[in-house]
């Protein structure tokens, strides 16, 4: 009986402890939102042994332990023992990763403690209080004036957790998060990886001011025609999700632009609706036209730009607003190369879109998780379409219930951010998962929950093809291709199986009546390494590479709707380790770290322009 009881208390002791912090609804368009940033300088204290967070029987500390490190850090007088402590001589930048801002930091996998005070000098009576994350990767347990918050998985998705009013006090607000990046077997991505691990809170960071009632989330956006253009007035639906909603509630939409307005009634928090726009320029890569459009109730005003295009799997072909599209893509990892860190925020994102748009891209795959906010933003006003992606990357546990729900969280965050911007037109699932049934299932289930959240976009995943089982004909029949709406897959002959020749006697094809995309190619050159073209990570080896696999490109069946090669910039990986060549360096890049063009890029240019001719 003890034992039962034991067990009975400690399932109990779980699930209140899962409930308590689990993520409340995530409140989009942060920008728009009133706001404190808490950017800046945080202090921090390295606890690889987390002695902070466990007593020295590595039981989590209580609340109250004046040895935890969510606790106030000041002695409360001379006699008494403290062995930690926050100063400025231990600060670090948010939003920021911390490997780049601290030589002891490059390889650190670990838990750091961030600790921000802030005031808050005239709350407004009557408003609720939320912290909003950009991303903090991997783990965050967020800790108020020594009150827990939350707990958030997932290193490259936002999250808030509710303040509660009476927590929060005029001066010195103590703030600190517990950030752990250490990689599991059961997380989201797992293990292994090819890139780095960057840790920290590398988003922003802000205490957001909303009313009792308020707009929390919403959705406008065209309803695809079938196989069609929309209409020269087209449809328009959507949703808007009141927090707290006031049944009766009136909801206004506004385009003044357009001096389009309409009002719907709220029923319950979720309000739907579908109407006729008035005549509009239609978003598109040459095109990029944004609405500022505005939403708003008694109390409550949230104002975006938002482009209106629609996007669908038409058959063996993808339909832009009506229009057979052909993508000339590019692979992009959310860092900046020259500065060995994570992308953040918009001037980074400016680089790396127009380092895109030098090589005649229209889209970019953002590899392999949700990149910073910014990015999508700037590629809705450069129009550059977007693949955006989970890190359900390589080999994950399939069979794992658990897994799937972190993988499922991750993909609503993402969603949920981002189901405004025009430039994105494909959730993707996840990464060269390797084939099996239970693998697939896990995947399928993704999907449709990915269906379930964005009915308007196209769901896919970058599949794998057996280089060691190289045919004349290589056929794309992952069992995956079923359930996708682009069949993409990624192939690297000449690099991982064969020489760069290969690609004279080699075709592709699927037996899926499907749209198909080639979401990675690539081989690696070092930057300024010249040599004959037969020399592994010589700039004329890619070239040649590159060379081939373009001519190979010609004879790809009537399905073929774009490419976008393995990778735009040279970026860290700890698993790249030749000496010479490498150095921690994965060298894919057609531009190497410090920016320069190679060889290679310009083979992949002229591929574009003549694509671009070709099948406008
Ligand atoms: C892949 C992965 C990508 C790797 C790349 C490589 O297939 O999707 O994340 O970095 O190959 O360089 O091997």
């Amino acid at each position: 009986l003890h034992m039962f009881n034991r067990s009975i208390l400690s399932a109990l002791l779980l699930f209140t402890s899962l409930c308590a912090y689990a993520q409340q609804g995530l409140i989009s368009n942060i920008n728009a939102r009133k706001a404190v940033s808490l950017n800046g300088t945080w202090q921090y204290v390295v606890d690889p042994y987390e002695t902070g967070f466990y007593d020295y029987r590595f039981r989590e500390r209580g609340q109250n332990d004046v040895d935890a490190y969510w606790n106030n850090d000041i002695p409360a007088n001379k006699t008494a023992k403290k062995e930690y402590g926050y100063i400025d001589k231990y600060s670090l930048q948010v939003p920021g990763d911390w490997n780049h801002q601290k030589a002891e930091f490059l390889y650190y996998e670990g838990t750091v403690w961030y600790k921000k005070s802030f005031d808050h000098l005239a709350p407004t009576a009557g408003s609720r209080y939320f912290l909003y994350f950009g991303a903090v990767n991997y783990k965050a347990d967020v800790y108020l004036n020594g009150k827990k918050l939350g707990v958030h998985k997932g290193g490259f998705t936002p999250f808030n957790f509710e303040v509660p009013t009476s927590l929060l006090k005029e001066k010195n607000n103590f703030l600190v998060v517990k950030v752990d990046n250490k990689r599991y077997a059961d997380e989201v991505p797992t293990l292994n990886t090819d890139w780095w691990n960057y840790g920290g809170i590398t988003r922003d960071v802000k205490l957001v001011e909303v009313p009792q009632n308020f707009i929390q989330d919403y959705v406008i956006q065209l309803k695809p025609i079938p196989g069609k253009a929309p209409a020269a007035t087209p449809l328009a639906e959507g949703w808007i999700k009141l927090n707290k909603a006031e049944p009766g509630a009136i909801i206004t939409i506004e385009i003044p632009e357009l001096k389009f307005k309409k009002q719907i009634t709220a029923t319950d928090s979720m309000a739907k609706f579908n109407f006729a726009l008035p005549k509009l320029q239609l978003w598109d890569t040459e095109h990029p036209k944004l609405y500022n459009v505005v939403v708003s109730t008694a109390n409550n005003r949230v104002e975006d730009k938002i482009g209106f295009r629609t996007i669908e799997a038409s058959g063996r072909q993808v339909l832009l607003n009506g229009k057979p599209l052909f993508m000339r893509g590019i692979c992009v990892h959310g860092e900046i190369a020259k500065e060995q860190r994570r992308a953040v925020g918009n001037a980074d994102a400016k680089i790396l879109l127009n380092q895109a748009i030098e090589l005649n891209c229209n889209m970019v795959r953002l590899a392999h998780y949700p990149h910073d906010e910014g990015m999508v933003r700037m590629a809705d006003s450069l129009g550059i379409l977007v693949w955006s992606e989970i890190p359900v990357y390589w080999t994950i546990n399939f069979g794992s219930k658990e897994i799937l729900e972190k993988a499922k969280a991750q993909l609503n965050e993402m969603i949920t951010r981002d189901h405004n911007r025009a430039s994105v037109i494909i959730w993707s699932v996840g990464n060269e998962t390797p084939v099996s049934p239970l693998r697939t299932e896990f995947m399928r289930n993704l999907i449709t929950e990915a269906r379930r959240l964005d009915g308007t976009r196209m769901i896919s995943a970058a599949l794998e093809v057996n280089y060691t089982a190289l045919k004349d004909v290589n056929v794309v029949d992952d069992p995956l291709g079923e359930f996708v709406d682009l069949v993409a897959f990624n192939e690297y002959l000449g690099w991982y199986g064969g020489l760069p020749d290969k690609c004279r006697t080699t075709n592709w094809s699927t037996p899926y009546n499907k749209p198909l995309f080639i979401s990675e190619v690539g081989g690696e050159a070092k930057g300024g390494f010249s040599a004959d073209s037969l020399t592994r990570f010589s700039e004329e080896y890619l070239e040649w590479f590159y060379k081939e696999q373009t001519d190979m490109l010609k004879r790809m069946p009537d399905n073929y709707v774009g490419i976008s090669p393995w990778i735009l910039v040279d970026f860290k990986s700890p698993k790249r380790n030749h000496p010479v060549y490498q150095e921690g360096w994965n060298r894919k890049g057609l531009y190497d770290e410090f920016g320069n063009k190679k060889k290679a890029f310009f083979v992949l240019q002229d591929y574009y322009k003549r694509m671009e001719k070709e099948r406008k």
